[in-house]
């Protein structure tokens, strides 16, 4: 129906792409158009808490992307006014739930079939980002990711997290490539490496470590190439490649769950994704552990 960006070219373009029917200056005037149902917020982080607001306001549907925003204080703000309205209208765009070798780790790690989760590694490498892009926003726009996957996959909270720093690469963020570590209620420990000046692909791993062995995340394979005496195999330049199909995948399931019960990540798990990038930032301070606390979880987002 509508959409808008501040950027013009984009928006002409997008709206062309999309079929929209009008171009509009900014986000709340979207919002407060009749026409428009239900709103997809895609902005820079900092304005998400205002744009889902407003959308809780005028009682519209609304998937956000990820970070919920960069501050817990800012989710709680979501989460306390959805409270209000008594019902849930916020999905959080934490789009790997959707993703099938997500999927098919948990239903592997669920089944039971490999014991109890001993320990999960992860590895988050990107190949490069803006200039404009910070040390905390490789905690809170990028590991968050790994934050919601993993609370996910347990179904548990994250209790303590310390960030471990290591040599920085030459020309690229002070710290990066970090260490992550999650200690999860249960005493399971997650680690997690963010490198975001990886250069060579955008790749994402995970194994989880169980009593009876381990899972190893998958993903789609593209066509090996032999040539020249080796064996190539391509990665992709971000995460358009690896996570398109996650991608339409929840959009799917936030249409159809305009009409029946909320899908995906809620406002809480936005919050508690959120509380431990909070604490994760601070760790990557001091070096220090620092313990998360939540506040108690209330009913509603109670599945
Ligand atoms: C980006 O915003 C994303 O959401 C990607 O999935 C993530 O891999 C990347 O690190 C983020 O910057």
């Amino acid at each position: 129906v509508a959409l808008s960006d501040p950027d013009l070219g984009r928006a002409e373009a997008a709206a062309e792409a999309a079929g929209a029917r009008r171009i509009v200056a900014d986000g709340l005037t979207l919002i407060d158009d009749p026409d428009v149902d239900a709103v997809l917020v895609a902005s820079p982080d900092p304005t998400h808490a205002d744009f889902v607001l407003a959308c809780l306001a005028r009682g519209k549907p609304v998937l956000c992307e990820k970070p919920l925003a960069p501050r817990a204080e800012d989710c709680l703000r979501v989460v306390r006014a959805e409270l209000e309205l008594g019902r849930r209208l916020v999905q959080v765009g934490f789009m790997r739930r959707f993703d099938p070798f997500y999927g098919h780790l948990k239903d592997t790690l669920d089944s039971g079939a490999c014991g109890q989760p001993l320990l999960l590694h992860c590895v988050h490498r990107n190949v490069s980002a803006p200039d404009w892009f910070t040390s905390e926003m490789a905690v809170n726009n990028s590991a968050v990711h790994e934050v919601d996957i993993v609370r996910w996959l347990l179904a548990e909270e994250i209790e303590q997290v310390q960030v471990i720093r290591s040599v920085p690469k030459r020309g690229g963020l002070p710290r990066d490539p970090i260490l992550l570590l999650l200690r999860m209620a249960s005493g399971v420990v997650a680690d997690v490496e963010v490198f975001i000046h990886a250069a060579y692909g955008y790749d994402i791993r995970m194994e989880a470590v169980c009593e009876e062995g381990t899972i190893d995340l998958g993903r789609p394979q593209p066509p090996s190439i032999r040539k020249a005496l080796a064996v190539s195999d391509a990665f992709p330049a971000d995460w358009r490649g690896r996570f398109g199909d996650a991608y339409r995948l929840q959009l799917q399931s936030w249409v159809r769950s305009l009409s029946g019960a909320p899908v995906g990540a809620s406002a809480w798990d936005g919050y508690a994704a959120t509380t431990v990038t909070d604490a994760l930032v601070r760790s990557l301070q001091s070096g220090d552990a620092v313990s998360v606390t939540l506040e108690p979880r209330p009913d509603l987002y109670r599945n």
